[in-house]
């Protein structure tokens, strides 16, 4: 694994209508992150937070059923030139949110280095909703469909550019809330998903062990989206959408683990991390968890 990390906060809270979510970059930092990575002997850059636009009040309503449209795609277009940076330089990108709108960003930037991206997409929803799909607006419900390049010219077009990502190079894990919507356009592209139901049947091992098998066949390269709304909300409280029925931190953990082992994993996200809805800070402390198990801890 690269042992150059780059990390990159990004205190975004317009892709969603709780407030709160812009600190989990904070959140993040104060659970120990770069202090535990530090002790796996990783050289890491801080480079601190990118500056996301405020709305005018009163004038970013919906357009098109996308809030705050503009300041959504301006801050995840800063988002990605950093990001885009931080490859150039051979860096491994390590972004922490913020809401999970932000993914268009990190993807915008790293993609472009790549001819066949994998992402895993680890998470409770899909995120593949569009304007016309969304039943509430929320860009962060989004960020996968406009990586596809389906959705907005302003958020698929973001470094000018599109697709980012190749539908058959996706894996999304822990989904238990799609939307009618997300499952036609899965159904349509093909898409592979590991529903809790997959992972309740089959088990996490299997789930991943595939997951890394069908990936290592078809990727030049991996990024790992790690929603934390993805596991239970009773271990990560501290989500805008939690939804029952979840990943346990266990699980999340073996995971983790075991995408270290595969040494597939090119860059990463950390989303959704609230500390307002957070007990103790609780979920930013399962976020640095995961990220320790993910570079390598008790394995390296
Ligand atoms: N599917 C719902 C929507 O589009 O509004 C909920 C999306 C929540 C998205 C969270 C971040 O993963
Ligand atoms: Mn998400
Ligand atoms: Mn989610
Ligand atoms: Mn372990």
């Amino acid at each position: 694994m690269n042992n150059h990390l780059s990390v990159i906060g990004v205190p975004m809270d317009l892709g969603q209508m709780r407030r709160g979510v812009d600190m989990g970059p904070s959140a993040i930092r104060y659970a120990g992150m770069i202090e535990r990575l530090e002790e796996l002997k990783y050289v890491i850059d801080d480079l601190g937070d990118i500056d996301i636009p405020r709305p005018e009040r009163n004038q970013s309503e919906k357009l098109d059923n996308l809030r705050n449209l503009n300041e959504v795609a301006e801050g995840s277009h800063r988002l990605a030139v950093e990001v885009d940076k931080v490859v150039e330089k051979g860096r491994f990108p390590l972004v922490l949110g913020g809401d999970h709108s932000i993914a268009m960003g990190t993807l915008a930037g790293i993609a472009k280095h790549y001819e066949n991206l994998g992402v895993i997409w680890y998470d409770a929803h899909g995120d593949l909703n569009t304007g016309d799909s969304s039943p509430s607006g929320n860009i962060h419900g989004m960020p996968l469909a406009v990586s596809l390049g389906i959705g907005h010219e302003k958020l698929t077009n973001i470094l000018d550019y599109q697709p980012k990502i190749k539908p058959e190079n996706v894996v999304i894990v822990g989904a238990r809330s799609l939307d009618e919507g997300e499952r036609v356009l899965i159904e349509e592209k093909g898409m592979k998903v590991f529903t809790m139901h997959e992972v309740d049947s089959m088990g996490m091992p299997k789930v991943m062990e595939e997951t890394i098998q069908y990936l290592k066949d078809r990727t030049d390269g991996v990024h790992l989206s790690l929603d934390l709304d993805g596991l239970d909300p009773n271990e990560a409280p501290g989500v805008g959408t939690p939804v029952m029925g979840g990943l346990s931190y266990r699980e999340s953990h073996l995971a983790m683990e075991m995408l270290y082992q595969s040494q597939m994993i090119t860059s990463a996200e950390f989303v959704e991390v609230n500390p307002i809805l957070d007990e103790k800070n609780k979920t930013a402390s399962v976020a640095v968890g995961l990220m320790g198990s993910l570079f390598g801890e008790k394995l390296k």
